[in-house]
């Protein structure tokens, strides 16, 4: 008959045993390729430094709101007379946005007000910007997680 401290022995080694193993697979799975979430990015040629943020602080989800789009060379001078075109959608749904986001001021030291955003469920979403500006055209994609 196993006497009650080998049991003990025995149950310790399995849960280190497990911990071990546990520890193991978590280090090596390959991290998830999560999308990058960087709010503030070079455009894809490099043409730009781009940066959004939104314009009240929270988002939620299924409500309007507005981003703040600020555009400088990539020596950091403001980029003035842009045009913005706004795209954009959830990649894993294979649809866009539910709204038409435009941009409708220009504020100053390279920042573009774009109304109308909306994230209408929650998930990977993907904003796309267009520029075309004196300096040159390019664009950015930001992703956003609801
Ligand atoms: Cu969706």
């Amino acid at each position: 008959m196993a006497s009650p401290w080998r049991m003990i022995g025995g149950a310790v080694g399995l849960v280190a045993l497990a911990v071990g193993v546990l520890a193991v697979v978590y280090l090596t799975a390959p991290a998830t390729p999560g999308p990058d979430l960087a709010r503030s990015k070079a455009s894809a040629k490099g043409v730009f430094t781009v940066a959004i943020a939104p314009e009240m602080g929270d988002i939620r989800q299924g409500e309007l709101h507005s981003w703040l789009v600020t555009l400088k060379t990539r020596k950091g001078a403001p980029v003035e007379d842009a045009k913005i075109i706004v795209g954009g959608g959830m990649p894993e749904h294979a649809h866009g946005l539910p709204t038409s986001p435009e941009a409708t001021a220009y504020l100053g030291g390279g920042r573009y007000r774009i109304e109308g955003v909306k994230f209408s469920m929650s998930g990977w979403w993907q904003l796309k910007l267009g520029i075309s500006s004196p300096v040159g055209a390019d664009q950015a994609t930001f992703n956003l997680v609801m």
